[in-house]
């Protein structure tokens, strides 16, 4: 069938919105119409060029929901017309990592996954008879795709599909960074550098779960009021400190963070993070991905003295298990999602939301087809 798709052809160029063709699912795979997507960090981050497993042309996007439209033969835990949100961290639920309850990390189909291919080794998108690379399993910058069916989280229908979407990244992310990943506690204290679509919502899961300081860094000051709006107790930019940023913290924190969070991406920002974290038990939870070559480093003696450096993916979270309950948290009003949307467009306006990222003027920017 002919589709609608952003295009990345070549890396650090915009996307080309065309017409693409799109074969139907095949046994265990899945075709869903995409109703909205975000747009998020690492969408950029493999556009430009700097993702190491990045591949061209393909069709990007991982933050979308959409509806069912057709199963291919052995599909049974989905049916046309069920709304689901794409994973990229998939939930195969047999494989040695989804049987192991210390990770989320499903292995099943992450080689083929990576190589912008589905499971079985080929493409669903082409153009002009030419294959397209599919994109972290998801390929959510096109009205339709296809996916296989454990990478796609069944969904309560009424949830609004251009605020879930967000949860396909960047709330589960930022949440889970918090309640899977550091399982922090009530009454904690806390830092997070980067106060955009992912560090925001690590504060709001830092306020979910009742952390007593939360410390929000940013160099761009009108972050101060956004980190505000979701719990934030403290802003620091580091351009308007004097001295050092991470004596500086220590102190407010009144002699280190429990847990800090980067949200950045920036190898220099973790560094800061970890060392920031409290002597003895303080946490880092490394969530920002980093530009091909680039290497975090610190002195051993920051871990031999007790602090603990950590990553997290998808949030810790098992998507078709976990999903689902944060589409409900939201549809009860536990948690917030509205007003980090703070622009809308149609799929031809997409690199207008790439460029409101770079200016910093967006929190999330959603396509809605
Ligand atoms: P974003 O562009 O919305 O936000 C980044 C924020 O960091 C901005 O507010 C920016 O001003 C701030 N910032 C940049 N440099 C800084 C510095 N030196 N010090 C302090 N603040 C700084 O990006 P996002 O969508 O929130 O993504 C954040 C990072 O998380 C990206 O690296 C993205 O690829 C990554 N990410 C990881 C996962 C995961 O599963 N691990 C999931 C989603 C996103
Ligand atoms: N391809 C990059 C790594 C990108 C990366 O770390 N991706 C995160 C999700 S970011 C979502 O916005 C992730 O899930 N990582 C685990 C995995 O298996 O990819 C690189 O550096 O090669
Ligand atoms: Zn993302």
């Amino acid at each position: 069938m002919d589709v609608r798709a952003a295009v990345a052809f070549e890396a650090g160029k915009p996307l080309e919105v065309t017409t693409v063709q799109l074969e139907g699912p095949r046994a265990g795979e899945v075709l869903v119409e995409i109703k909205a997507t975000g747009v998020c960090h690492t969408d950029e981050f493999t556009r430009s060029g700097a993702d190491p497993e990045g591949i061209f042309p393909a069709i990007l996007g991982h933050e979308g929901a959409g509806v069912v439209v057709d199963v291919g033969p052995g599909v049974t835990s989905l049916k046309k017309g069920d709304h689901v949100i794409p994973l990229y961290t998939p939930e195969c639920r047999e494989c040695e990592y989804c049987l192991n309850p210390k990770t989320n990390l499903c292995q099943s189909i992450r080689t083929t996954q990576g190589a912008g291919l589905m499971p079985d080794g080929t493409s669903r998108f082409s153009l002009d008879g030419k294959p397209l690379f599919h994109y972290m399993g998801c390929s959510t910058f096109a009205n339709f795709t296809v996916l296989p069916e454990i990478a796609l989280a069944k969904i309560n229908p009424d949830a609004p599909f251009d605020k879930v979407c967000y949860i396909g990244c960047g709330v589960t992310t930022g949440i889970g960074a918090v309640i899977n990943t550091a399982k922090a506690e009530t009454g904690c204290r806390a830092v997070v550098f980067g106060l955009g679509g992912i560090g925001l919502n690590v504060i709001q899961g830092l306020r979910l779960i009742g952390a007593e300081m939360i410390v929000g860094v940013d160099l761009n000051n009108s972050k101060k009021e956004w980190g505000e709006r979701f719990g934030m107790t403290h802003f620091v930019n580091p351009s308007e400190v004097e001295g050092d940023l991470v004596p500086y913290l220590v102190d407010l924190t009144k002699g280190g963070a429990d847990y800090t969070f980067d949200a950045t991406g920036n190898t220099k920002v973790m560094r800061q993070a970890l060392e920031c974290a409290h002597k003895g038990w303080g946490e880092s939870i490394i969530i920002g991905v980093a530009g091909a070559g680039q290497e975090i480093s610190t002195r051993p003696f920051q871990l031999v003295t007790g602090r603990s450096w950590r990553g997290t993916a998808f949030g810790g979270a098992r998507g078709r298990t976990d999903v689902p309950k944060i589409v409900d948290w939201y549809m009860q009003g536990r948690i917030e999602i509205d007003p980090m949307i703070t622009h809308t467009m149609g799929l031809e306006g997409i690199n207008e939301a790439f460029d409101l990222m770079h200016r910093g003027e967006s929190i999330r920017s959603v396509v809605v087809y």
